[in-house]
Order: C-alpha cells, then structure tokens, then sequence
C-alpha cells in the first residue's frame, strides 16, 4: 500500500503553492497558476491496477431505467470519435491539444436511461478512487470514455484500457481505470473532495480547493 498520508499531504502542499489568484502566465488556453508541459505526467494516489481489455467492464449503476455492464468488445461496437482539448492539473501543469480517442460518455448514459431524480454522479476506478460531478456536466461533447491518447492506446499508467477525461474540470475529475459510473440524487464527494478539493473544479476560476468557493 502506498504512503497515503504522505502523498496526500505532498500533493496539497503543491498545489497550494502560489494558491492566492495570480493571473501570471494566464491566457486563453493556459489558466493561472498553470506551466505548460509537454510530457504528460502521471499523476494518481499510486495504485495502478493492471486490466487487462479482455477483464474490462464498465458499468453504469444507480438512478437509471436500465443497469448496464460494457465489456470491451461492447464498448468497441459503440460510436468513436476524437477530440482535441487541453488537460489541466490541479497540481499545475496544463498539457495542450490532447486528442482523445473513444465513447462519448453522454452516448452510454442515453443507453442507460437516466431517471427523472438523477442528479449526480460518483465515478469509480479499480484502485478504489472515486470523483463526483453533477450529472450535466457528463452530457457535453468532449466528455470521453478514452482508450487512445496521443497516437497511442492508454497506457496502464494513465488508466488503460478505458479512463474518463472531462476536458472543461480540472484533471482529478477524469477517473483512470474506469469501472463504474453511478447516478444518485444528491451529490456526494470523491476521494480528494472530501480531502479539500474544490467540488466544481473549473481551472479557469482557479477553483483548486473548497476553501477558494470564499475569495
Ligand atoms: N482511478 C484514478 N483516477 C485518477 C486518479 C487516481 O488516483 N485514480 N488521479 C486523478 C488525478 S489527481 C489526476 S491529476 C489525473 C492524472 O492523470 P494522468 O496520470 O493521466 O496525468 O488522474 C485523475 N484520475
Ligand atoms: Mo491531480
């Protein structure tokens, strides 16, 4: 088992650094307090749970009509697409115009029917992390089940065989290893929302921890 204290402390102390709003470097592409990079980094609580395609589900759980298990050759029969969008990481990085290949989400949960009182969503990963959204935000164009990233399938490291990205949140909201999405009516915090991180995560409003909802 990782140190899990020490990573979680490690993590907060830098992306506290600097945490008061500064507008340096800021532009249409890269928000404040952000670097580019160009090496994409890897960055989770350092677990990285080997699935192997053909043991990869996805399930879809909770407030819907219809519960729903993808496999692999199931997610293959679906409708692909690319799309380009930047990544940006509460610990300060942002890499641009990553050309995510894969599913749209909102095309899996129309294929689960979501009731009527489902509000929210807690994504689960295989190494035990989850991260919360409102249920809107899973519905725009360029939230992706992903399996390809820059010409090359999802590394193990960056959550292969199939992760979440939601481009227009900061990173943390995109879960590797994806393994279930479950609606509710209310929402409920994820592993680092509970830990302090802010619950809507836009990196434009620099919406890094709960205590900037105040500034
Ligand atoms: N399952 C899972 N997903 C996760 C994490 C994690 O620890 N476990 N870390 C999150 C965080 S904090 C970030 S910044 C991004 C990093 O993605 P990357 O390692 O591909 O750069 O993954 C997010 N998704
Ligand atoms: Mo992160």
């Amino acid at each position: 088992m990782p140190d899990w204290k020490k990573l979680i402390a490690g993590k907060v102390a830098i992306a506290k650094k600097g945490n008061k709003k500064s507008t340096v470097g800021a532009n249409e592409r890269v928000p404040a307090g952000q670097t580019q990079v160009a090496n994409f980094p890897v960055l989770d609580l350092g677990i990285k749970p080997e699935i192997a395609q053909k043991s990869w589900q996805l399930q879809i759980f909770g407030l819907v009509e219809k519960e729903l298990t993808l496999d692999w050759n199931a997610f293959q029969a679906l409708n692909h697409i690319t799309d380009v969008s930047d990544f940006h990481c509460v610990t300060r990085w942002s890499q641009l115009n990553m050309d995510w290949q894969g599913v749209r989400v909102r095309d899996v949960l129309e294929m689960a029917m979501p009731l009527e009182n489902a509000k929210f969503v807690t994504m689960h990963g295989y190494d035990g992390y989850t991260t919360n959204l409102p249920l809107n935000a899973l519905l725009d164009d360029d939230v992706l089940l992903a399996h390809a990233v820059l010409g090359e399938p999802l590394t193990k490291e960056h959550g292969g065989p199939i992760r979440m990205v939601v481009p227009q949140r900061y990173a943390w909201k995109g879960a590797k290893w994806l393994k279930a999405i479950e609606l509710h009516e209310f929402d409920k915090r994820g592993f680092w929302e509970v830990r302090g991180y802010h619950n809507d995560a836009f990196p434009f409003e620099e919406q890094r921890f709960s205590e900037d909802d105040e500034i």
